[in-house]
C-alpha cells in the first residue's frame, strides 16, 4: 500500500517541477504584454495582459498532474476543480504593476491538502518563484526553506536551509501612511529611528519578502482605516508568506495572531500582513493588541 503522505509528497514535487519549467516561459511573455487589460481581477483590481497569460499558462501546465484536485488564482474568480488530490492555489505574477518601471515579481504558490478555500494549517508547501536579475526559487516545505536558482526552468540548489539573519536591517511597510492606524504608525516611526535599520520597498510582496528573508527586519502590508483587513489575500498571499517566513525561523501575523491560524470564508478574502524577525513582528503584535 502506497503512503498518502508520501504520494502527497510526490505531487507537490511535481507541481514545483512544473512551475519551475514554467517559468522560462513566463518570463519569456512579459516583453509584449506589459499593458492593462479591459476588466478587473476578482479583487477589483486592474489586470495586466501578463498577469491573465501566467494564469492560462499555469493552469495549462498543471491541470494534467496527477494528483491535484483544484486550481485557484487570484485573476479568477472560482476555483477550478481538475481532478482529484491536492489543491493548488496561486498568485501567478505577483507584483505585475513593477512591470512598467521594470521591477522585480515573481509567482507565490501555496498548496493544501484540503479543498479550497482553506485554512492556513492545510498547507503542504509553499514557496516562490523570483523573476529578478536571475530567476530564483525559494521553497518551503516541512520546515525548511531552501533557495535554487533556476536555469532553463531546471533548479539547481543555492542554500540550503535558508533563515532569516539574527541582526535585522530592513524594514518595508506598504499601504498609505496618512491610512495607517495609529498604532502601526507608531511602530513604524520607532523602527525608522532604530539604529541600523532602513528602508526598502519595491512594490511586490515576493520580492519585499524575499529581502526580509536575506536581510532580515519586518515587512508589512496593514490594516487600513479604510481598508481594515489591508490589501493581500490570505489564501493567495498571506498563507504562503507566513509559511515560509515561519519555517525559515521568523514570525508571521495578522496582527493578534500567526498568519497560519487564519482560516478564509472566500477564496478571495484579505488580511492584514505582518511578517519578519520574531522580536520585531512581536513587538508590532504588543502594540497592535
Ligand atoms: P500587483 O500584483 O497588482 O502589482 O499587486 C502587488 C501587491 O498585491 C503585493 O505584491 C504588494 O505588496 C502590494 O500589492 C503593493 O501595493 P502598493 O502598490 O499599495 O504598495
Amino acid at each position: 500500500m502506497t503512503d498518502v503522505s508520501s504520494r502527497e509528497d510526490d505531487v507537490v514535487d511535481a507541481v514545483v517541477e512544473t512551475l519551475c519549467a514554467a517559468a522560462p516561459s513566463i518570463r519569456a511573455g512579459l516583453p509584449g504584454r506589459r499593458v492593462y487589460e479591459e476588466g478587473t481581477n476578482p479583487s477589483g483590481e486592474r489586470q495586466m495582459e501578463a498577469d491573465t497569460y501566467a494564469d492560462e499558462l499555469l493552469l495549462k501546465r498543471l491541470r494534467p498532474l496527477d494528483g491535484v484536485g483544484e486550481y485557484a488564482s487570484e485573476e479568477r474568480p472560482d476555483v477550478i476543480d481538475v481532478g482529484e488530490g491536492v489543491s493548488v492555489a496561486l498568485d501567478p505574477l505577483d507584483g505585475s504593476t513593477n512591470l512598467k518601471p521594470n521591477n522585480v515579481m515573481g509567482t507565490l504558490y501555496s498548496v493544501y491538502d484540503e479543498p479550497l478555500p482553506t485554512g492556513g494549517e492545510n498547507l503542504l508547501a509553499a514557496g516562490y518563484i523570483l523573476y529578478g536579475p536571475v530567476t530564483t526559487l525559494v521553497a518551503a516545505r516541512d520546515g525548511v526553506v531552501s533557495e535554487y536558482i533556476l536555469e532553463s526552468g531546471v533548479k539547481r540548489p543555492l542554500r540550503e536551509e535558508l533563515t532569516l539573519p539574527d541582526d535585522p536591517a530592513i524594514f518595508s511597510f506598504g499601504g498609505r501612511v496618512n491610512r495607517w492606524f495609529d498604532e502601526f504608525e507608531a511602530f513604524a516611526s520607532e523602527t525608522e529611528r532604530t539604529e541600523g535599520m532602513k528602508l526598502r520597498y519595491g512594490g511586490s510582496m515576493i520580492g519585499d519578502v524575499n529581502q526580509i528573508l536575506h536581510y532580515g527586519g519586518v515587512f508589512a502590508y496593514p490594516a487600513q482605516t479604510d481598508a481594515p483587513k489591508g490589501k493581500l489575500r490570505q489564501q493567495f498571499e498571506g498563507f504562503p508568506i507566513g509559511y515560509i517566513i515561519e519555517c525559515a525561523g521568523g514570525r508571521s501575523s495578522d496582527g493578534e495572531t500567526s498568519l497560519l491560524s487564519g482560516t478564509p470564508e472566500g477564496i478571495h478574502d484579505r488580511v492584514p500582513v505582518y511578517i519578519g524577525n520574531d522580536s520585531l513582528v512581536e513587538s508590532l503584535e504588543a502594540r497592535l493588541d
